[in-house]
């Protein structure tokens, strides 16, 4: 019989050659670069496996036995293998904490939060985005334009870095929110090399009478194995993205408190945590549809992994590789936000040094090094960040460690002295200084040097003979 799609007979190679090619591309860019974007990862084989699976053709808005939708048998218990390993792999108790693990990916995850437990135009409270918060957390420019539906739809008042150190500000923090009175406290960022005084964060939200969320996206492996403080003895939500330290599928959790709370002033004894239901109706049907089954299946085959010696002493080499890195830069004499790091990351001020960060964005794509761009503190505008962010979970997983990072730390020396050498023949005119770059010897020699390097190591999910080009 002839099938009704021939094309669902054939591999990806004939059915899309075009495509097939792409990722042939993209495979091979992965394995000859040097991958330093600190929210990314190389995730494993079998969670790819999952990823590619059948659960993509399923339909189950609801919840495990709850669905609107038949034929739900297997992806039930798909979604509980998950819940059930995310809530052990940060060690909780299911009397006192649940999740959903159906949110898309972080930034609908906060949202999710945010649609369950605030009413629009109440007040938040979250990190600057130039101080290292996230857009999420409420972020607005300086003249005040709302970029992030949190600032659209929600007050948001945010607290910074003191501009000193670096570090946050927690008096400052403390005396913004006993005026403002926010009704949520978010911790966690996007670019903050430090970790989190979660008990003072507490405190704070106490005394103002908000609730404490913390996004701990970039973090949550390295909480996970413990080398993190946990936000969990304090907070009252947190949530999640999977891919990043953790390792897993793109994908977005949430985790809150339920079962008996403190009572507030004038309560009667007795009460509950009442998030539970609001946040999962605000997962579905507030704002999401079906959820990604296929992703639920790979967060449940990365979180299985995510306990254990093996993804422990991973997490500790993440730490140790990022420590590698910010000594190497810091003996060359660059300057780097709090002087150093105690995570996966590294934020390295480039303004003393006379360069922007969108150049050593510009020169590090052109030998194969890939990071980002990031604003600093005290930056005049975040059009033109001063700094760049440097993170070390992608090449840890692929078995990278300190001396390999103080190799990297060398080839990101030579991109900034070939940055400056070239600003000086070529001027500081974006335009001029691309031209100085184009067909320079010295790039092609360090790109073949960065890309010899970086082949030299393995690559979790597929290896250079699985490349067809
Ligand atoms: N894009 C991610 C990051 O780099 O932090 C989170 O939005």
């Amino acid at each position: 019989m002839e099938p009704v799609f021939p094309e669902a007979l054939k591999t990806l190679k004939d059915a899309d050659p075009e495509i097939y090619q792409l990722v042939q591309k993209e495979k091979l860019r992965q394995i000859r670069g040097i991958e330093l974007i600190a929210s990314e990862n190389f995730t494993s084989a079998p969670v790819m496996e999952a990823l590619g699976s059948c659960l993509t053709n399923k339909y189950s808005e609801g919840l495990p036995g709850a669905r609107y939708y038949g034929g739900n048998e297997n992806i039930d218990q798909v979604e509980r293998l998950c819940q059930d390993r995310a809530l052990a792999a940060f060690r909780l108790d299911k009397s006192k904490w649940g999740v959903n693990v159906q949110p898309y990916s972080g930034s609908p995850a906060n949202m999710a939060v945010y649609t369950a437990l605030l009413v629009p135009h109440d007040r938040i409270m979250g990190l600057d985005l130039p101080s290292g918060g996230h857009l999420t957390h409420g972020y607005y420019t300086a003249g005040g334009k709302k970029i992030s539906a949190t600032s659209i739809f929600f007050e948001s008042l945010p607290y910074k870095v003191n501009y000193s150190t670096g570090y946050i500000d927690y008096d400052k923090l403390e005396e913004k929110a006993m005026d403002f009175r926010p009704k949520m406290l978010i911790c966690g960022g996007s670019a903050y090399p430090r970790d989190w005084d979660y008990k003072r964060f507490r405190d704070i939200a106490d005394k103002c009478g908000a609730m404490l969320m913390m996004d701990m996206a970039h973090i949550s492996g390295l909480v996970a194995a413990e080398e993190q403080a946990s936000p969990f003895e304090y907070a009252d939500i947190v949530t999640t993205t999977t891919h990043k330290s953790l390792r897993g599928p793109r994908a977005g959790m949430i985790f809150f408190r339920r079962g008996p709370r403190p009572s507030k002033r004038g309560e009667p004894e007795g009460q509950t945590y009442d998030y539970e239901s609001k946040i999962n109706m605000a997962v579905f049907p507030a704002l999401q549809g079906g959820p990604h089954n296929h992703q639920i299946g790979a967060l449940a085959v990365a979180l299985k992994y995510a306990t254990g010696p093996v993804f422990k002493a991973y997490q500790a080499q993440v730490k140790a590789n990022a420590a590698a890195l910010a000594n190497a830069l810091m003996s060359r004499g660059y300057k780097l936000v709090t002087d150093g790091t105690e995570n996966h990351l590294v934020l390295w001020d480039l303004r003393p040094n006379g360069l922007t960060g969108s150049k050593m964005e510009t020169i590090c794509d052109m030998l194969h090094i890939t990071l980002n761009k990031n604003a600093v503190y005290g930056d005049a505008s975040a059009l033109t960040p001063g700094g760049c962010r440097i993170g070390a979970p992608a090449m840890t997983s692929r078995g990278l460690k300190e001396a390999d990072f103080v190799t990297i730390a060398d080839f990101l020396h030579e991109a900034v002295e070939l940055a400056l050498e070239v600003q000086s023949s070529h001027g500081k005119m974006l335009k001029d200084w691309k031209m100085g770059l184009e067909g320079n010897p010295k790039v092609d020699e360090l790109r073949a040097r960065v890309e010899a390097f970086a082949e030299g190591f393995d690559m979790p999910g597929f290896t250079r003979g699985d490349v067809d080009m």
